[in-house]
């Protein structure tokens, strides 16, 4: 129709996810496919989540975007590649009640605005970019009417952000890491739902908000070109640990799950080491926390509680049920007391903290 004064919106909100075997090294930079396959859980999107909303008028003169209300630039590759895969998959709308009428080759053309936001400190490194780009993706798609489902919204929302194509699904996720050259089958797929294992409480620690100093990105590209560790890893130790986590998940075997999530964590952390130069995430309290949850749980007899680090000092960790993270916050709050400059409500309490 003519009617050029309207304006379609959509919201979406996607929790972030912790990777429990991890993703660390690229073997396509442009497309981002990974050297091995990775599994997360994804966090409930009460806690860390973006909330993104997209807008399509005929009224908007270029495509925009702001990021926690400060308008940010869209022309990195990433964000055109996502927004490129979308608008290709857009299909006819039509709205006759107020006379709107997009032909699916009509979303090349028209422009979007973006809005969106962090519901947790963007600094505090915590894998901000996997929600971000698994919500932008998703809300996007829906706005433009693509009928494409999960799985190939994830291979797109990979090419925002690795980590993203596991946020498009609750629960446990794996990563298949594919072996298309184009990427068609480097996609998520969900392993259980949220209430497969409904037990398990998460406690992430902030140690430190401080935004890190290696991004991710700069990190791995230097692991695979540096690291002899990291070859390995791919090759010789995670297939065999995504096959044992799958069993641990299905089976909900809380000892086998927390040994291949401690033991991960700290073999991505010593591919850092072995990076050249050596790439250090973890800091004195992160390995004074290791410390402390390694020896809880050889005095338990069982493990009680497994950690994770991603690329930050933040201890991710995950409590075999609620008795036990009630024991967790008091050992943390004991071991790890709060400093005298506490901030609250800014999720911030000194120098370790508790989120
Ligand atoms: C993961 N991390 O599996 C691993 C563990 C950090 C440590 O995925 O370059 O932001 O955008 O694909 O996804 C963080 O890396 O990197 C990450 P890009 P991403 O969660």
């Amino acid at each position: 129709g003519s009617n050029k004064n309207w304006i379609l919106m959509v919201t979406a909100r996607s929790p972030t996810n912790i990777a429990v075997i991890k993703y660390w090294g690229k073997r396509d930079e442009t497309l981002i496919l990974p050297i091995n396959d990775s599994i997360s859980v994804t966090l409930d999107p009460e806690h860390l989540c973006t909330t993104t909303t997209v807008a399509v008028s005929p009224k908007f003169e270029e495509d925009r975007m702001w990021l926690n209300k400060k308008e940010i630039s869209l022309s990195g590759g990433r964000f055109q590649s996502c927004l490129r895969e979308i608008r290709s998959r857009g299909t006819d709308f039509e709205d006759e009640e107020k006379g709107i009428f997009i032909k699916k080759e009509d979303w090349k053309k028209l422009h979007v605005h973006i809005d969106s936001f962090n519901n947790f400190p963007t600094a505090a490194g915590l894998a901000s970019s996997a929600a971000g780009f698994a919500c932008l993706v998703y809300s996007l798609a829906k706005l433009m009417n693509v009928k494409e489902d999960e799985g190939q919204l994830s291979a797109i929302a990979r090419q925002g952000s690795g980590s993203a194509c596991r946020s498009l699904y609750g629960g446990f996720v794996k990563w298949s890491m594919g072996n298309d050259a184009n990427g068609s089958d480097s996609i998520a797929v969900q392993l259980a739902t949220e209430a497969h294992w409904d037990e398990l409480v998460i406690i992430i620690a902030v140690v430190s908000s401080r935004q890190k100093e290696t991004s991710s990105t700069t990190g791995m590209r230097e692991s695979v070109e540096t690291s002899p560790l990291l070859h390995y890893r791919s090759k010789e130790v995670v297939p065999k640990r995504i096959l044992q986590m799958e069993e641990a998940i299905r089976t909900r075997d809380f000892p086998s799950f927390a040994k291949l999530t401690c033991a991960d964590s700290n073999q991505f952390h010593a591919t850092c080491l072995d990076t050249s130069p050596p790439i250090f995430y973890m800091n004195d309290t992160s390995h004074r926390q290791v410390f402390c949850m390694e020896k809880w749980n050889r005095s338990e007899g069982t493990p009680q509680v497994a950690y994770t680090f991603d690329a930050g000092p933040n201890a991710v960790l995950i409590a075999k049920n609620r008795k036990v993270a009630t024991q967790l916050l008091q050992r943390l709050l004991f071991y790890f007391p709060p400093s005298a400059d506490t901030e609250l409500d800014s999720y911030l309490i000194g120098d370790k903290s508790i989120l």
